[in-house]
């Protein structure tokens, strides 16, 4: 490709996404979380590229020139031709330099920038498609910026790995403008994969037969979807985030992955591990609280005998598997779910289950603010008397004895005629004549949200017979909100277990998080993660990772699995549950950037041999050298601590040795289909009986 020999041992890297200091969704969490281990690795040779959203940029990012003459001519020569760009340090662990491009300066080159499209790559581009439009002027931007600083940096190799299709359009750009860098695409789910699966189609099994330009032509996204087939093609180098995603790429894209990056996080690692506990039961007390005002009137049930489970994330009812958990608490087809399962057992526990789902909404509902209202009233009366009782019996006490050898008094002496109206007062504004409300929020689709529709379909009312109550929060949590104040890490580490029976979920960002924070959680074969760590442990539930098979069984056969491993987990002491959490805990390597950033190195590698094959001919020692698998990572997994009395064994892992093992990222690789690379494990769709119906899955329970 090059005329010029590059230096491809000290290469730039340039990391584009369209999240980048810019939250929307999960890939922000991917870029953010990683940056400590790829700034370890590439120090000021890294830089991220995003969008610049006045909103956001303030608060992220410090804003710096730039020492490097070859990034001062171009942003100087950009500049001059009126383009805004932001260049300085993102303000987040590892301090990256980010470089965030105004598309709002260049909106006038629209028009010219789509007809060239067309031209080059034949892509057509619809008048009024916003997302469309932002990924075209930024694809330009971007082309435009390694145009200029690799024409003007001559000396190292420049490698730029683009995120998503939003980012991607700078790819065939590249490669038709022949600028001379190295690229690399990663996916993090398919356009078309998302939208199939979010109606009612049979994913799975038809994934090899979908007439791909029909479908995306039906759905109105033929042209995002030119791009992100463009941006796959074009790249040096094709990821995919999870080995599901690259089976779906495969068909979808009509281009085997490279390889899988899976997503990992920045793992904290406490000193002692009774640390991490010890913030479970803080976090606890605070949804203790909530529960405490949610349910007034109807709290007749023990706390300390009460589960804490929950589902979270965007609102993707059938993608996210929200459908399968109010089904498995409630009943099935065939079978009694959580609720009927515990008060057949003569269960003394209670389980709340939440569902953390942002949906349009009104404000809180009067019930859910007055619940927590009356309570605190409550609380604050309970308070003044306990001083003011407290007073009385010191003042007896000091007395030493009243004469009559009374020397404890007794509860009725010490609490005032006053003190009792105050507090019958209180009590009284706890009678309520209707049931705890299942959701917090006033919707504004009451009644055709979805998920409201199933509960009232499966009769889940927070009835005092209940013995798994439901609280819909329709909104993401935040510790300023009034009612459950608590940012969503503080609630997750209150919480016993994390319930997420996804269908379409790429990766799936939730249960890792669980895990790392020593949360038991239960996912799907279906995604991503739960894949992946089937692959890597041989017994992951008994690790308190808990995976339903949504693939090889009947729905309903998911569906009692599901109620199965939660009427297990109720079963449990609190012994038994401490445990788990610390085995839980003990999984979070695995997840850690420190282990999985090396699958990121060999891509990149990968990208640099295919670039400057010439520059590798004569250099096989380097690999020996095992110059980029080390850089800093760790080389065995599941490591780290002892085998000591408090702390629970290492979970039997499935062979891995080094991290490299995990991914799947060589040369060979080429030529393979996504089958042959999964070691022999052949994904081939999902089961689906023939007695199973198509359309919504789970059937009215008369
Ligand atoms: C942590 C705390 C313990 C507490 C326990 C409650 O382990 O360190 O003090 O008893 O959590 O666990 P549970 O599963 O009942 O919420
Ligand atoms: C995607 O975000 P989503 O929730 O739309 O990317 C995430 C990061 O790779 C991934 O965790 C998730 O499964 C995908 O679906």
């Amino acid at each position: 490709m090059s005329v010029v020999k590059r230096d491809v041992k000290n290469p730039r890297l340039f990391e584009c996404a369209w999240e980048v200091a810019n939250k929307v969704g999960g890939i922000y969490t991917v870029i953010k979380t990683k940056v400590p281990v790829t700034v370890k690795e590439y120090g000021d040779r890294y830089c991220l590229i995003g969008p610049l959203s006045y909103k956001t940029a303030p608060m992220e990012v410090e804003a710096y020139e730039p020492t490097d003459p070859a990034m001062i001519d171009t942003l100087t020569a950009m500049r001059e031709r009126g383009v805004k760009v932001l260049y300085g340090r993102w303000l987040i662990e590892g301090s990256p330099t980010v470089l965030l491009f105004d598309t709002s300066s260049q909106y006038h080159k629209l028009d010219e920038w789509k007809g060239d499209l067309w031209n080059l790559a034949g892509i057509p581009t619809p008048p009024n498609d916003h997302e469309t439009n932002e990924t075209i002027v930024f694809g330009y931007l971007v082309a435009w910026f390694l145009g200029e600083y690799t024409a003007r940096n001559v000396e190292q190799a420049h490698i730029a790995h683009f995120h998503e299709w939003q980012a991607g359009l700078a790819i065939p750009l590249c490669r038709k403008r022949h600028i001379d860098v190295t690229t690399i695409f990663t996916t993090h789910a398919t356009l078309l994969g998302r939208y199939l699966c979010a109606g009612s189609v049979d994913f799975y099994n038809n994934l090899q037969y979908f007439d791909v330009d029909h479908e995306a032509g039906k759905r109105g996204i033929y042209h995002r979807y030119c791009i992100e087939r463009s941006a796959t093609h074009c790249a040096d180098v094709f990821t995919t985030v999870s080995h599901i995603t690259a089976y779906e790429a495969e068909h979808l894209l009509k281009r085997t992955p490279d390889g899988v990056v899976p997503n990992g996080l920045n793992v904290v690692k406490f000193q002692a591990m009774h640390e991490f506990q010890n913030l479970h039961a803080q976090s606890k007390a605070k949804i203790d609280d909530f529960i405490r005002g949610h349910f007034y009137g109807h709290y007749d049930f023990d706390l300390s005998n009460t589960l804490y489970m929950f589902t979270a994330g965007r609102y993707e009812y059938r993608n996210k598997g929200v459908d399968m958990f109010i089904e498995s608490l409630a009943r099935t087809r065939m079978s009694i779910g959580l609720n009927g399962r515990l008060k057949e057992m003569g269960s003394t526990v209670t389980v709340v289950a939440f569902i953390i789902m942002p949906a349009a909404t009104h404000s809180y509902t009067i019930e859910a603010l007055k619940g927590q209202a009356v309570t605190k009233q409550l609380r604050d009366t309970v308070t003044e008397i306990q001083h003011r009782l407290g007073s009385r019996l010191f003042e007896h006490a000091a007395r030493y004895s009243d004469g009559a050898g009374n020397l404890v008094p007794s509860i009725s002496e010490l609490l005032s005629e006053e003190d009792r109206v105050l507090l019958k007062r209180r009590i009284f504004a706890l009678k309520r004549h209707s049931l705890p409300p299942v959701t917090t929020h006033n919707m504004a689709d009451d009644a055709s949200d979805p998920i409201l529709n199933q509960i009232r379909r499966v009769e889940l009312f927070n009835r005092p017979t209940d013995r798994v109550k439901i609280i819909f929060h329709p909104e993401f949590l935040s510790a300023n909100n009034p009612i459950l104040g608590l940012d969503y890490e503080e609630f997750v580490r209150g919480c016993h277990l994390g319930v997420f029976p996804s269908y379409y979920e790429p990766w799936g960002y939730t249960p890792a998080e669980c895990t790392v924070m020593g949360i038991p959680s239960i996912t799907t074969n279906l995604s991503g993660f739960g894949s992946f760590m089937q692959d890597l442990i041989e017994k992951p539930e008994e690790e308190g990772c808990y995976i339903v098979d949504r693939r090889m069984q009947s729905l309903e056969d998911s569906v009692r699995q599901l109620t199965d491993y939660m009427v297990n987990f109720t079963s449990k002491t609190r012994r038994q549950r401490i445990n788990q959490r610390n085995r839980v805990e003990r999984l979070s390597p695995l997840l850690d950037w420190k282990n999985l950033g090396i699958e990121y190195s060999k891509a990149r590698q990968l990208a640099l041999r295919r670039a400057y094959p010439e520059s590798f001919a004569y250099d096989d020692e380097w690999d020996e050298e095992g110059d980029y698998f080390s850089g800093g990572f760790a080389t065995s997994r599941g490591g780290g601590a002892g085998n000591s009395f408090s702390v629970p064994g290492t979970p039997t892992l499935r062979g891995v040795a080094t991290p490299g093992d995990i991914g799947t990222l060589t040369e060979e690789m080429q030529g393979l289909t996504t089958s042959d690379y999964r070691g022999g494990q052949i994904w081939h769709g999902v089961m689906k009986p023939e007695d199973e119906e198509d359309g919504y899955p789970f059937p009215l329970v008369m």
